[in-house]
This record gives structure tokens, sequence and C-alpha cells, in this order.
């Protein structure tokens, strides 16, 4: 028996300013709040698909919303068919290219769809897409922090679970990275990755410099160490680098991936839904990883990157830092360090009294 395909029906999105429980300080400033849009995908089957993503700033909030809108617009009354929809994005999109905003809303209204279908089906995103939901290992994602004022939080980190932790550099001179990660090291302990992301705040020679004097700490990897478009900057750090580099935040879609890959960029790469196409973008970067046997971790977005990395050949770390917590009914939660995905579809639920007070106009 044949089910008629699910359409949308509307679009609709909503702007958010989200409180959170620690401020993310970076080598470009201090992130304190999580804006965040909110999708809803109403479909004609009395379900409605649901994501969100992370504008980074206040001032991109309202060009999404309607951005988002406008693009729903032309989806109404069309199939819940992620692929299709993203084939039809990629020709209405092809002249003005996708980075950028448009590949933000695109790639949330993706997930959204996607969402849409498991809710549909009953069944967590992992399974409609052949796997299971199952624990994936994950590190606590800090901004710059220092080994003593934050002692407390990192060792609430490691009784949380957390078999991982990952810091930022770069705001300072080398001689700060070196006090910073010596001291947390110690603090950890030998066993716990330790990882230290950059932001791309350096230049390939500063970078190759300070990752020298890293190595007596090791490092799990060494995050963006230089502008995310320097794929040959990337390339140049890893030839002597004798930490591991990690990548991908700020590639688009998979054919940023496969640009990156055969630049040689990266040992190790970590895209972010929202800006690789969601999930009918992250599978196809998934196949590119284990083409060429790179560990592929998340970044940000912990609910739906549970569902993908559970369905990813060679799956590696799972990037918790919760922008959405304060606002769904259920926020992931870690157990002995690890985020098991959630159904149906991605496992998000507003939590609705909390969205009205985080609402922005
Ligand atoms: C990051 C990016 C954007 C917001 C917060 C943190 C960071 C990461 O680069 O890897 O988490
Ligand atoms: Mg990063």
């Amino acid at each position: 028996m044949s089910k008629s395909v699910p359409a949308i029906r509307s679009i609709k999105a909503r702007a958010l300013v989200v409180p959170l429980k620690r401020p993310v300080k970076t080598a470009f400033g201090v992130i304190d709040v999580g804006p965040l849009v909110l999708i809803d995908a109403e479909t004609d089957q009395g379900v409605t698909g649901r994501s969100y993503i992370f504008a980074y700033t206040r001032m991109t909030l309202k060009p999404l919303v309607h951005l988002i809108e406008e693009i729903g617009r032309e989806l109404t009354g069309k199939p819940v068919a992620p692929y299709d929809l993203m084939k039809a994005m990629d020709a209405k999109f092809r002249l003005l290219g996708w980075q950028g905003l448009v590949g933000m809303a695109v790639s949330g209204l993706d997930m959204a769809c996607w969402d849409a279908l498991g809710q549909i089906a009953g069944r967590p995103l992992a399974e409609l897409l052949g796997g299971s939901p199952r624990p994936i290992k994950a590190y606590d994602s800090y901004g710059v922090v220092d080994p003593v004022a934050d002692e407390k939080a990192l060792r609430r980190s490691l009784d949380q679970g957390f078999r991982g932790i990952k810091i930022k550099g770069g705001d300072g001179d080398a001689a700060d990275d070196e006090r910073v990660v010596k001291g947390v090291r110690a603090l950890l302990g030998p066993d716990i990755a330790l990882m230290i992301d950059f932001n791309q705040s350096l230049d390939p020679a500063e970078a190759t410099r300070r990752i020298a004097r890293l190595a007596p700490y090791d490092l799990h990897w060494i995050e963006e160490p230089v502008p995310q478009e320097n794929l040959s900057g990337h390339a140049k750090v890893r030839e002597t680098s004798p930490t591991p580099i990690q990548a991908g935040e700020n590639w688009w879609f998979p054919r940023g991936f496969a640009e990156a890959i055969a630049a040689g960029a990266s040992d190790f790469i970590m895209p972010d839904l929202m800006k690789v196409g969601g999930v009918t973008g992250w599978l196809q970067v998934a196949g590119q990883a284990d083409a060429a046997s790179i560990p592929m971790s998340s970044h940000l977005f912990a609910e739906a990157s549970a569902h993908m990395l559970a369905v990813t050949p060679t799956a590696h770390w799972l990037e918790f830092l919760d922008f959405a917590g304060a606002i769904l009914v259920k926020p992931a939660e870690i157990i002995d360090g690890a985020v098991t995905a959630r159904g149906p579809g991605l496992g998000i639920e507003w939590n609705e009294s909390a969205v009205a007070k985080n609402l922005v106009g």
C-alpha cells in the first residue's frame, strides 16, 4: 500500500536570543548569547518539521527569518523530498551562490524537512537513514579558558563523564596559549583528549611556530589554525604539524569539502550541519570522508549531529556546545560522556514558554 508523499503547507521562522550557561570567548570576540532562528515546516499530514540555526550575531537574525520565509513560500505545496528540494534550491541559487545566509537558510530548511519525514514515520532520523541511534562520544566545548578561574567548570565537565575538552586559543600571544594549555593539561591528566581551536586567527608561519610550542602537551587536534578559505595554508601547516589538523565548520556544502580534501587541508573534518547543506549535504560529505579515511566530527547542533554521526562511517567526536538547551523540551543529554540521538525525527521539541520569553521582534 503506498501512501501519498507529504507536502509542505507553510514555513514559519522565529528569531530568538537565548541565554548561555557560559560565554564563548574566541580570538574574535565573545559570544555571550545564542542568536537562533527556529524553523517550523508544517506539512499536510498534521506534522510540523522542526530545526534551528545559529545566526552568530543578532544582526543576521531578521534577514535570516525573512529569507527562510521567502524561500518557504517557494516550497509551499512541494513534496517533502529533501534531495529533490536541494536540487531545486541549487538551481534557484546557482547564479547568486549559496555561501552565507542563503546556504544557512537552505540547510535549516533541509533539516526541518528531514525532521518532518522522521516524525511522519514515527522513527528517529538515524533509523530513517538506515542506521540506529547509538552513543556518540562527545567533548565539552569551551571558549578561551583560564586554568585557575575555570578549574571548577572543567572539573564538572569531567564529573559529567566527558572524555574530551576543547578550548580556544589565538586571542593572545604564543606564551598565553602555552600557559593555558599547560595548565589545562595538568588539570585534566593524560587520559582526556584536549583540543585547541584557533578560529582562523593565525598565519601559516605563526601557526607552525605555536603548534611546535604546544607539542609537549599531547593535543588531540589543532582546529582552524589559519583562515578557513586558505586551503593551501592549512596544507602547509599540516605538513610539519606533529598534531592532527581539524577544520570544516566553515566549509560550504559538499563541494567545499571536496576542494579541501583535494588540497590535503586537514587530517580531520567537522562539518556544520547549517553550512554543509543540512542532512542531505552531510550524507554526501560522510561518503567523501569514508573514501578518504578522514575521521569526521560535528560542529554545534548536538541533537541533529547525534543522528548524523550514527550513520557516518568515520564518526569521530560530537561537539557539545549547548546553544539551544534552554528552549528545548528535552535538551541533549550527556550520558557516560556520550550523546545518543533521540526521535522521532531529529528529536527537537520547542519549549514554547521558554521560546516566548526569548523571542525578538
Ligand atoms: C565556534 C563557532 C561558532 C560559535 C561557537 C564556537 C567554534 C567551535 O569554532 O568550534 O565550536
Ligand atoms: Mg571551531
